[in-house]
C-alpha cells in the first residue's frame, strides 16, 4: 500500500485526492497540504485517515508519506519536486514541471544524483484513449511518415492572474508534450503569433495565439490556443501522414435529435474532458511503483523538453521570427 501526500487542495488537487481515495488500487492518501492551510484542513476533514499539514515542506518531510503528488500552483512545482527528491521520495508533479527549462535542469541533476527515476510529470493526455490510438496508428507506419499536425486548444476562461505567456507555459504545454510524443521527434524551432484578437478577451492577455513549430525531421505543427472562447473546452488534433490522417475523437456524448436539429453537448471543464485519462494515469503510476519501484510515465526529461520549447516560444513572441529550441544531451537515465 503506497502512502501518498497531496500538495495543493484546489480543483485538480481535490480531484486527484478523490480518485486516489475512491478508484486507484494499492494506495491511500495519508496527508494533504495547501498554501492556504484552511483549504487543507477542510479537504482532510472530508476523509478518514488524511492528515492536514501546515505546508508542503512539512508534508514532504513526514515519515508516513512515501510519495508526493504536487497539484499546487505552477510557480511552486519545481521547489516541491526538488524537496521531494532531497528526501528520496517518489513525486508525481502536475504539468508544467517548472516555470522554465533552467529549473527543470536542476530537477534532472537532482534525479541523476539520486541514480534512478523518482519523478513523473502529469502529462495525462498520453493516457487518453484517443491520443493513444493515434500514436499506435502512427507508429505502425501504415500511413507513412507524419508530415504535419493541426491542433487546437480552446478554453472557456482562465482564472484571475492569467497572463499571455501562460497560454504557452500552462495551456499549450499539453500540445508541446503530446506532439513530440505522437511524432517521436524533437523540436528544432518555434514561434508564437498574435493574430486578430477576440472580442471575448477583456482581461489584457493575448487571445487567440498561434503556436508554430518545426521538428528535427522537418514536420510542421500549428496549434491554435484560445483561453476565452465563449463556447466550450474543445481539444482537436489532426496528424497528417503521407497516406492518410489520424484525428482525435471528440469525447463520448449522446446525440439528441429534436427541434429539427441533431445536437450533443460540448464539455466546458477540462477536468471532465480528460477524466478517464487522469484515472488511468494515476492508476498506472501507483502500479508502476509497486511493480518496478520506479515510475514509467512522462519523465523529468519530458517535463524539461516541454519547458525548453515553451521558453523559446515565449521568447519569440513579438519578433515574427522562429526561435531555436535547443536541449542539452539526453542523460542515459532517460533513454
Ligand atoms: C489546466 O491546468 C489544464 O491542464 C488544462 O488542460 C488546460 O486546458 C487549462 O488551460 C489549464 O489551466
Amino acid at each position: 500500500m503506497l502512502n501518498i501526500g497531496v500538495i495543493g487542495c484546489g480543483a485538480i488537487g481535490r480531484d486527484h485526492i478523490r480518485r486516489l481515495h475512491d478508484l486507484v488500487p494499492g494506495c491511500q492518501v495519508v496527508a494533504c497540504a495547501d498554501y492556504f492551510e484552511e483549504a487543507a484542513v477542510k479537504t482532510a476533514a472530508m476523509y478518514d485517515g488524511i492528515r492536514a499539514y501546515a505546508n508542503g515542506e512539512a508534508l514532504i518531510a513526514a515519515p508516513e508519506v512515501q510519495a508526493v503528488v504536487i497539484a499546487s500552483s505552477d510557480p511552486s512545482h519545481a521547489d516541491y519536486v526538488l524537496k521531494s527528491l532531497a528526501h528520496g521520495k517518489y513525486v508525481f508533479c502536475e504539468k508544467p514541471l517548472a516555470q522554465n527549462a533552467a529549473d527543470c535542469e536542476k530537477i534532472i541533476q537532482a534525479e541523476l544524483a539520486h541514480g534512478s527515476r523518482l519523478v513523473q510529470v502529469g502529462f495525462m493526455r498520453r493516457y487518453d484513449r484517443g491520443y493513444a490510438e493515434m500514436k499506435r496508428i502512427i507508429d505502425s507506419g501504415t500511413l507513412g511518415a507524419p508530415l504535419m499536425i493541426h491542433a487546437c486548444h480552446r478554453n472557456v476562461c482562465q482564472p484571475d492572474g492569467f497572463q499571455t505567456e501562460m497560454g504557452v507555459s500552462n495551456v499549450a504545454i499539453h500540445e508541446l508534450d503530446i506532439c513530440r510524443w505522437l511524432l517521436s521527434d524533437e523540436y528544432e524551432s518555434g514561434q508564437v503569433l498574435k493574430v486578430r484578437q477576440s472580442a471575448c478577451s477583456t482581461k489584457g492577455y493575448d487571445n487567440p495565439q498561434i503556436v508554430l513549430l518545426k521538428t528535427r525531421s522537418g514536420a510542421r505543427i500549428d496549434v491554435e490556443v484560445q483561453v476565452a472562447d465563449a463556447y466550450g473546452y474543445d481539444i482537436q488534433c489532426q496528424v497528417v501522414c503521407e497516406k492518410g490522417t489520424v484525428n482525435l475523437p471528440d469525447p463520448y456524448a449522446v446525440v439528441t435529435r429534436a427541434h429539427a436539429a441533431r445536437s450533443f453537448p460540448i464539455l466546458t471543464d477540462w477536468k471532465d474532458r480528460f477524466v478517464e485519462a487522469y484515472d488511468i494515469e494515476l492508476t498506472h503510476w501507483v502500479n508502476s511503483l509497486a511493480m518496478s519501484g520506479a515510475p514509467d510515465g512522462p519523465s523529468a526529461w519530458d517535463g524539461y523538453a516541454a519547458c525548453v520549447a515553451a521558453d523559446a516560444l515565449n521568447r519569440s513572441r513579438g519578433t515574427e521570427q522562429f526561435c531555436p529550441i535547443q536541449m542539452m544531451g539526453k542523460p542515459a537515465l532517460y533513454q
